[in-house]
């Protein structure tokens, strides 16, 4: 009897500690992936500058509030952190003075288009990377990030990329 016990509560810790271990290795996994989570930004014709998370991070973080349209669901206030995406292309010494607009590629193929006009606006165009204290997650695990960009002066979230990977400048 005491032997059974005994038995039970070996395997129960065996299969806590194993459990443990793994969630362990697959938080670090999360938190290395966002780390190495790159965007690349360029002007047409010219050359890729990469720009992985910490970079991107220490452009001046912003949190903030955004209404969030789903498809066929109402609006939902969001808190969003990010860095104005201006910065972004200030931090690399792109000047987008003379350009007319951004082009945002995605993961999906998914294509959009913002004026320099309101790009450079005051609180409007960001890129985000967490959305309610999280990181938005990939679009494998039914996230929107690592990057999406988040227009705040704009209602309709049409042009909110989600899954992030290039921005051009033309
Ligand atoms: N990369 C990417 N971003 C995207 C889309 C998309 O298909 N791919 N859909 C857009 C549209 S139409 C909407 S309404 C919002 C929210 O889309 P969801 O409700 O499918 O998340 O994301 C926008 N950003
Ligand atoms: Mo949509």
């Amino acid at each position: 009897m005491n032997k059974k016990i005994i038995v039970v509560i070996t395997i129960l810790v065996m299969v806590m500690s194993v459990t443990a271990y793994l969630n362990r290795l697959r938080i670090k996994d999360k938190v290395t992936f966002i780390e190495n989570a790159e965007i690349s930004i360029k002007v047409e014709g010219g050359e890729d500058n990469k720009l992985d998370f910490p970079w991107i991070q220490g452009l001046g973080e912003e949190v903030f509030h955004a209404n969030l349209k789903r498809s066929g669901k109402e609006p939902e206030e969001q808190e969003y952190k990010g860095v104005l995406l201006k910065k972004v292309f200030d931090s690399k010494s792109i000047s987008l003075e003379g350009k007319k607009q951004l082009v945002i590629r995605s993961i999906d193929g998914y294509t959009v288009a913002l004026t320099v006009e309101e790009v450079l606006e005051e609180n409007n165009v960001y890129i985000v990377y967490e959305r309610n204290g999280s990181p938005l997650g990939t679009k494998e695990d039914g996230g929107s990030g690592p990057y999406q960009i988040i227009i705040r002066n704009d209602p309709f979230s049409q042009r909110w990329a989600k899954f992030v990977v290039e921005i051009e400048a033309q």
